[in-house]
């Protein structure tokens, strides 16, 4: 596994969700939560609308010394970069289709399409900023296109190509065979993307990895167009597990209270299926699990303790799928380990 890092789009894909519109403020807490987090990339959204850049620049001036980059998020358009250099950002990520229809919309040949691209990277590099291409739609565009693209893009130089599964219904089996197949061709980072609309953002972002991706895109709670993309908690809880060294710069502990923020501001819970829900993520309600608990200890029935991502247990007794488990019991269990 070659993983580099994490390009969180709370601040970009997280805005697309139905519920969110976060304000100034908003934006600086969220960005606040990511860098103490330690995400290595900050993906904003468009400068070219005004009220996007006056946004991105605060961001930018409050960056410090943080290590945390910040990319603005743009088409494949001269204007959309000329905005981002003015706003001072770090990198580009250049979002490309491949769609013929979408192409011709634009009143543009594929090859025209492809020298706008040529001059947009040239001008990005003229002024060293990072730069990234992706095609959009990467598992239904047509293929030779969008490798044309990838190909100009590596023959140019850019820091990473991207590979978004824009529609969410790519199977973990079939990322790894197509990302497989691009690493083999390209020596260029690669950014993985996936939307969870059949529930696989999170295999798929590991079965990339494994593949060689390099950089996962994330945003807190998962929040995006429609069902979201690959929640960053259950990200960061995976390359845990799988290896701990691959964690150890990021601050895991801010996990609970960043996810816990977004959902208050979008008015919401933190979905169940999330370990920072504090409700259930770390809940333990059958008579046999609260017994093997408090006999043998938490790791019986918990994948990680707790207080690594900063959650908290809730032991449930006395309910109709509970044994004899008493509140002293309770209290004990708590004394002797915490949150640990
Ligand atoms: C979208 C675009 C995108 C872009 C991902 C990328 C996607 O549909 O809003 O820049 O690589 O999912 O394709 O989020
Ligand atoms: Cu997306």
């Amino acid at each position: 596994m070659n993983f580099k890092g994490i390009i969180d789009s709370t601040l970009r894909e997280g805005l697309q969700f139905s519920r969110a519109s976060f304000n100034l403020q908003e934006h600086v807490e969220i960005f606040g939560y990511l860098t103490s987090i330690g995400v290595d990339y900050i993906e904003v959204s468009n400068p070219v609308k005004e009220e996007v850049a006056e946004m991105v620049r605060r961001l930018v001036s409050l960056k410090g010394k943080s290590r945390t980059k910040i990319l603005s998020h743009i088409r494949n358009n001269r204007k959309d970069i000329e905005k981002s250099l003015e706003c001072q950002v770090d990198g580009l990520n250049i979002l490309c289709t491949a769609d013929p229809e979408r192409i011709a919309a634009l009143n543009l040949t594929s090859q025209e399409y492809l020298k706008n691209l040529e001059d947009n990277i040239l001008l990005a590099k003229k002024h060293k900023v990072e730069t990234r291409v992706s095609a959009e739609d990467l598992f239904h565009q047509p293929f030779e296109l969008i490798l044309e693209i990838y190909e100009l893009a590596d023959s140019l130089n850019v820091e990473r190509i991207g590979l978004p599964d824009t529609l969410g219904t790519a199977l973990p089996w079939e990322v790894y065979e197509k990302i497989s197949e691009i690493r083999s061709r390209f020596k260029t980072d690669l950014e993985v993307h996936f939307h969870n609309d059949l529930g696989h953002s999170i295999s798929n972002a590991i079965s990339a990895l494994r593949a060689g991706a390099n950089w996962v895109d994330t945003s807190l709670l998962g929040i995006g167009e429609r069902t979201g993309i690959t929640p960053l908690s259950s990200l960061l809880v995976n390359l845990y597990k799988i290896n701990p060294a691959l964690t150890s710069r990021y601050n895991l502990k801010v996990l609970t209270a960043a996810e816990n923020y977004v959902a208050r501001i979008c008015q919401m819970e933190v979905p169940m299926n999330l370990m920072t829900n504090l409700d259930n993520g770390f809940a333990h309600k059958a008579g046999i699990h609260l017994d093997a608990l408090i006999n043998f200890g938490p790791q019986k029935y918990e994948p990680i303790p707790p207080a690594v991502i900063g959650a908290r247990r809730n032991l449930i007794i006395k309910s109709l799928v509970s044994g004899k488990t008493t509140e002293e019991d309770v209290m004990t269990f708590m004394e002797k380990y915490g949150q640990d």
